[in-house]
């Protein structure tokens, strides 16, 4: 082995070890409603040294990075034996993102890649690219991942090498290692993303959140976050999709919107993460909003705060996609704890830690959308109000 391969993999060694073991501490104020952590909690620079360099001397003496990893974003969670577990989106140099498994014993610091990532099958139409999963533990027993499955459209005109067609691939496992991919989601609407499988069964029945969509970007006449209906998942047919969450003129949610994780079950209705875009001079801004819906009828919002509730912050701002905030996984612990993990800027993972409590509260208390500037006067005149009052 030469000096300069030992000097570099020490390096690399120790530089690597210093990030994955790093602690993360909340900020200190906050908003009352969540508090962000100092750190993201998963980088590209998280990925085990043996996943990017060839570690043999013979073969690669100048230590070159031979697999660089660009992104770990977007990720789904859920906790098993006691571990907060993210199926983290991992991108490479070459664009494909695949998945795998990174996990934590608190849910914040110390997220620590399982040696290898998630071989994923594929059904008999070859996945382009794989995306963004939804892990659920069902009530069946089993745990789903669905996820965006995008594949080159094949009425693509010639020259066109950028058009795709999204559509949502299923897949199930009982620990996250060996996956059973099923036939991919068939709906009425031409293209989907962000699909996510409800937790229980409704009416006997597997649930969906869907995201409609005309085209591979453009939501169009999808008119927001669906919901329907399935038989079985070995063949998932959803004949109707109802639209439960609309897109809405000048708000966070104008352009498009998705469901993030599957919902949380409160003794108020179901606790909904979900991310909103909307357009400005400088391209899309994607944040998070949070929505209740009825505990009975799963496709009525029976609160929903203005606004945003996490937009992306100082560093979160800049990545390969700026101004994206986007969520798909969430874990809520028995005591109430709830850890709300985001990515930004299609780059990092970050977490934000709450509680059932509060994000009730937040979600019960802050004021809807009247969707005119003129009733954004009034709620905020009735809160000084009433502030006055309390303050003399
Ligand atoms: O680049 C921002 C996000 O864009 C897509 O989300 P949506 O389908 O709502 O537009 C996805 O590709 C997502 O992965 C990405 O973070």
């Amino acid at each position: 082995m030469n000096a300069l391969f030992q000097e570099r993999l020490t390096q690399l060694q120790q530089n690597y070890e210093a990030l994955i073991t790093r602690k993360n501490t909340p900020e200190e104020v906050g908003n009352g409603i969540y508090k962000r952590y100092q750190y993201p909690i998963l980088t590209a620079q998280h990925t085990p040294v043996f996943w990017r360099y060839d570690l043999n001397p013979e073969t690669n003496p100048f230590l070159m990075e031979r697999f660089g990893i660009n992104a770990t974003f977007n990720s789904g969670a859920i906790k098993l034996d006691d571990k907060y577990l993210l199926v983290v989106r991992v991108e490479g140099l070459d664009r494909k993102s695949f998945f795998a498994v990174a996990e934590s014993s608190n849910g914040v610091d110390n997220f620590k890649f399982w040696d290898f990532p998630i071989t994923m099958p594929e059904t008999e139409n070859p996945d382009g690219n794989v995306y963004d999963m939804r892990v659920v533990q069902h009530e069946d027993g089993w745990i789903y991942g669905l996820f965006c499955t995008e594949r080159k459209d094949p009425n693509a005109k010639i020259g066109d090498e950028s058009s795709a067609v999204a559509q949502c691939g299923i897949a199930r496992t009982r620990d996250l290692k060996t996956w059973e991919r099923l036939p991919d989601l068939i709906t009425p609407s031409p293209q989907q993303r962000n699909v996510v499988l409800h937790p229980e069964f409704v009416n006997g029945k597997y649930a969906f959140y869907t995201r409609p969509q005309d085209g591979f970007i453009e939501a169009g006449t999808g008119g927001g976050i669906g919901f329907g209906y399935a038989d079985s998942m070995e063949n998932a047919v959803i004949e109707k999709e109802f639209i439960v969450d609309e897109k809405h003129y000048h708000t966070v949610y104008e352009v498009k919107n998705g469901q993030g994780p599957a919902p949380i079950k409160t003794e108020k209705g179901w606790l909904h993460l979900a991310h909103g875009v909307r357009n400005t001079a400088a391209g899309l801004r994607y944040v998070l909003y949070v929505f209740l819906t009825d505990l009975n009828d799963l496709t009525k919002v029976i609160h929903k705060p203005a606004g945003y509730f996490i937009a992306p912050e100082g560093e979160e701002r800049v990545g390969d996609v700026s101004n994206v905030t986007f969520a798909n996984g969430w874990i809520a612990d028995e005591d109430g704890k709830v850890f709300i993990y985001y990515a930004s800027s299609d780059t990092r993972m970050h977490v934000a830690t709450s509680t059932i409590e509060q994000l009730l509260d937040y979600v019960l208390n802050t004021p809807e959308d009247g969707f005119r500037s003129a009733t954004s006067v009034e709620t905020l005149t009735k809160l000084i109000e009433s502030n006055q009052a309390v303050l003399i």
